[in-house]
């Protein structure tokens, strides 16, 4: 049987279309809206793909190759109709049988709700590593939360971020297949019982998780993997008693309950305190997602030996951190395991990336809060912990006695805590960081004592974006000049874009290059008088900073400078400034008082300056609210300059990095997470780093002598930006921004703006001056987009396969 045979395909694209939406929507063509067009064309690119998702799975159990479980709280997808009929390579075919419908496709993509499965970058990174595994044919399920209400939709009201829920689903999602038949058990609270040899967890609540799938297809590629995320469902859906009695409303309460525990994602705080409705998530998607990945693994093997061979399980951050403890669990109560052949086969199967090293953010439980939630959980790692002191305090020759206190899983200094980070180090084979600069402090700084027990379990992957959305789907004028200028092997190793650094002399390539940014430009400025009425010149430089709103992204230095800019503008009108539009975007999590402050500050700014007759159109200062996937494909290929401003030793790599050089964009950033690779690609000639290294911040902090108000008294300008803050210059409210001015001066600085702000000062004039020599700077943009090669995810896939996960691909 050949695959045409075995997977029956429409024989028209305009009958399937037709089809899906006559008779499976049920819509007639004449009454049709554009939304039922939409959902009949992305079930129609479901069908295709299905057929191509059956047989991946047919061959991965034929070739008996191993599976990775991708664990994760977070996918930021961005949409699915561009990238399915791209994958299926049906784009324009697709366009034309609309068009004979009398519809555009460009209508129905714009309509697509954006899939907001996560905060940042750490989820955005996930969605590209799906579709990197699947174009090169890595067999990988994607595990993670199918949440009612994703990150927040961002309205700004006076300049305040103003947080609304994002109900996603409220038009039925017709990408994912619900799977009544894959639900689990999920059980939370009660009490341990001891009988013999054997344990039992018993009573406490339970509720199912049910398997929603969504196709991940590969590009190049026939293999199309699966994302599984677990909606929650009610062990009985309804308690009839009650509601004969006629309490409805309470009768239906099972319901609500067990769906409370994927109702919503959980921002990403600045600080992760215990919150027990975000531990009960970790433990429902973890333990659905390892009976499942157990489940399918005795569907074909049923030596528990070959465990290894077949599945590696992945940690995205401690967030599914639970998983060791889970899996002995099931291993041991379950499958009736002894501990030590369990623990193996546990330590084999895992691997974790660590994402951050901030203290603040790293996750650490109440042994308390645990005990209730999960009792065996707690046991179980108890007794993890117990052996692990004691091959500890075996060392020979054992010269450091108080090393158990810095390693051991439970934290015993006052309250008991579960440290979440060493319990996933101490679980795993390999433990990676997501830069080089990021992996080296993940060893020196967060785990040195582990480092020095276990050296070889220490390891790097550079974080990595796909270039199918990053590029092809968002700037689709740049990978066809691409194409055409040095043919299309870099669609399959991206770092065949080094082959592009000759044309960088070119002055027919760079006018080209020059065309399509000017037009991606000119398609942002109209979105941005759209989107906030703020009218733009596009051929200004666009000055870019996109991402979430953190303190040690340092968004306030970029303001300080903006304000410094606009001094210095005024103070000398008749200067050549390069006229420049700042743009920022991004969201600040709803607790976190001084990242909405510093939107707040943003706009205050920006309603001074974009109307001051002095500067003009030289410079203005855009912020766009609800910044998203979608948002970024706009933005991103209209960027000149990329914002990558973090205190040195606090961005672990930063991905918006990536994204904005392949774009063309030239970087002005500090020595920071993949900064200094992206460096070592293009060259320092075609960069512009400033600010202290990591070294230098540690001189500084070991020191104890750093004082910003020193700084802020030694320069002028300081001194006049801040004060206007003080002032009140921009704000209606003179007392606004006092916050702000307390943690720069009163709070001393703690990321260090000031000690940074004259090398960015210094920086930004030396973009200036590049930013006058047009061909020069298209020059430099071209070697940009020639060194990001290798920051494509495929890279970063690669490397996981062969360095931690030991796994192969399917047959192209
Ligand atoms: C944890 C516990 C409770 C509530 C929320 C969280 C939580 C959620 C999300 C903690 C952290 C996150 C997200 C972290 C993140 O996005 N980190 C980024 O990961 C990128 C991919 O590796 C890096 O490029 C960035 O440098 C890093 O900041």
């Amino acid at each position: 049987m050949n695959f045409q045979e075995r997977w029956p395909q429409p024989s028209s694209l305009k009958q399937a279309l037709l089809a899906r939406l006559v008779l499976g929507l049920g819509v007639s063509q004449e009454q049709a809206s554009l939304r039922d067009w939409f959902q009949a064309t992305a079930l129609t690119v479901r069908e295709l793909l299905t057929a191509r998702w059956h047989e991946t799975n047919r061959q991965v159990r034929d070739h008996g190759l191993k599976q990775v479980s991708y664990l994760s709280m977070e996918f930021l997808l961005g949409r699915g109709l561009q990238n399915g009929l791209m994958a299926l390579n049906i784009l324009d075919e697709c366009r034309e049988a609309l068009a004979e419908c009398g519809v555009r496709l460009e209508d129905l993509i714009e309509l697509e709700v954006t899939p907001a499965l996560g905060n940042g970058g750490l989820g955005r990174l996930a969605a590209c590593f799906l579709d990197s595994m699947a174009s090169l044919g890595l067999p990988s399920i994607g595990y993670g939360i199918r949440y009612e209400f994703g990150m927040f939709r961002q309205e700004v009201i006076d300049g305040w971020q103003i947080e609304r829920p994002d109900d996603w689903l409220a038009d039925s999602n017709p990408w994912e297949f619900m799977r009544p038949e894959r639900q689990y058990l999920v059980r939370f609270g009660g009490r341990v019982v001891h009988e013999g040899n054997r344990v039992h967890w018993l009573d406490g609540e339970a509720v199912y998780a049910i398997a929603y799938d969504t196709l991940v297809p590969g590009h190049g590629h026939y293999a199309v993997n699966t994302l599984r995320l677990w909606g929650a469902r009610p062990v009985e859906p309804m308690d009839l008693a009650t509601f004969n009695r006629g309490a409805f409303m309470e009768a239906l309460s099972p319901q609500l309950r067990a769906r409370t525990v994927v109702r919503v994602l959980y921002p990403d705080d600045s600080t992760i305190e215990g919150r027990e409705l975000r531990l009960r998530q970790e433990h429902f998607f973890v333990s659905a997602s390892i009976q499942d990945t157990l489940r399918r693994f005795r569907a074909d093997y049923d030596d528990w030996a070959l465990l290894p061979d077949k599945i590696s399980i992945h940690l995205n951050d401690t967030h599914p951190a639970l998983a060791p403890a889970e899996l002995m669990r099931q291993l041991v109560d379950e499958h009736l395991l002894a501990w030590d052949d369990a623990w193996d086969l546990v330590t084999r199967v895992l691997s974790y990336t660590n994402h951050t090293l901030m203290p603040e953010a790293l996750e650490i439980w109440p042994c308390d809060m645990m005990g209730r939630l999960l009792p065996r959980h707690l046991q179980i790692i108890e007794e993890i912990n117990r052996r692990f002191g004691q091959q500890v305090e075996a060392r020979p020759g054992d010269n450091q006695p108080d090393l158990f206190a810095k390693v051991s899983v439970i934290q015993e200094d006052g309250e008991r805590r579960v440290n979440m980070g060493r319990l996933s180090v101490l679980s795993s084979h390999k433990v990676n960081g997501v830069s080089r600069l990021h992996s080296r402090l993940v060893r020196e700084r967060l785990f040195p004592e582990f480092a020095e027990l276990f050296p070889e379990r220490f390891a790097n992957v550079t974080n990595g974006i796909t270039p199918r959305l990053w590029l092809n789907l968002a700037n689709p004028k740049l990978a066809t000049l691409i194409n055409e200028t040095i043919g299309d092997g870099w669609q399959r190793d991206l770092s065949r874009l080094a082959d592009l650094r000759p044309s960088a002399e070119d002055d027919a390539f760079c006018g080209r290059l020059a065309d399509i940014k000017a037009l991606n430009k000119q398609r942002l400025a109209k979105l941005i008088a759209h989107r906030v009425g703020i009218e733009v010149n596009p051929a200004a430089m666009f000055d870019v900073q996109v991402k979430r709103i953190h303190e040690y992204k340092r968004q306030l230095l970029n303001l300080l400078h903006v304000i410094a800019r606009w001094n210095a503008m005024r103070a000398a009108p008749e200067q050549d400034w390069p006229a420049r539009v700042v743009i920022m975007a991004g969201k600040a999590a709803s607790a976190y008082h001084m990242a909405k402050l510093i939107i707040k500050l943003a706009h205050d700014i920006g309603r001074r300056i974009n109307n001051d007759p002095v500067t003009g159109d030289r410079l203005k200062l855009v912020f766009l609210p609800d910044y998203s996937v979608s948002l970024a494909e706009y933005i991103i290929p209209a960027a000149d300059l990329s914002e990558q401003i973090s205190l040195a030793g606090t961005e672990a790599s930063g991905t918006g990095n990536m994204k904005l050089a392949l774009n063309g964009a030239l970087t002005i950033g500090t020595a920071d997470g993949a900064n200094v690779e992206i460096a070592e690609q293009v060259g320092p000639e075609d960069i512009f780093i400033f600010g202290m290294s990591v070294e230098e911040v540690a001189a500084l902090d070991a020191s104890g002598t750093y004082s910003s108000r020193e700084i802020y008294r030694n320069s002028q300008q300081l001194q006049e930006v801040i004060d206007q803050l003080g002032a009140g210059q921009f704000s209606s409210d003179p007392a606004c921004f006092w916050p702000i001015v307390d943690s720069l001066l009163d709070g001393n600085d703690h990321f260090k703006l000031l000690a940074d702000f004259d090398s960015y000062w210094q920086a930004q004039r030396a973009v200036d001056r590049a930013w006058r020599d047009q061909p020069a700077w298209l020059r430099k943009a071209a070697r940009n987009i020639a060194g990001a090669g290798r920051f494509s995810s495929d890279r970063s896939i690669r490397d996981y396969a062969s360095r931690i996960w030991n796994a192969g691909y399917l047959p192209a």
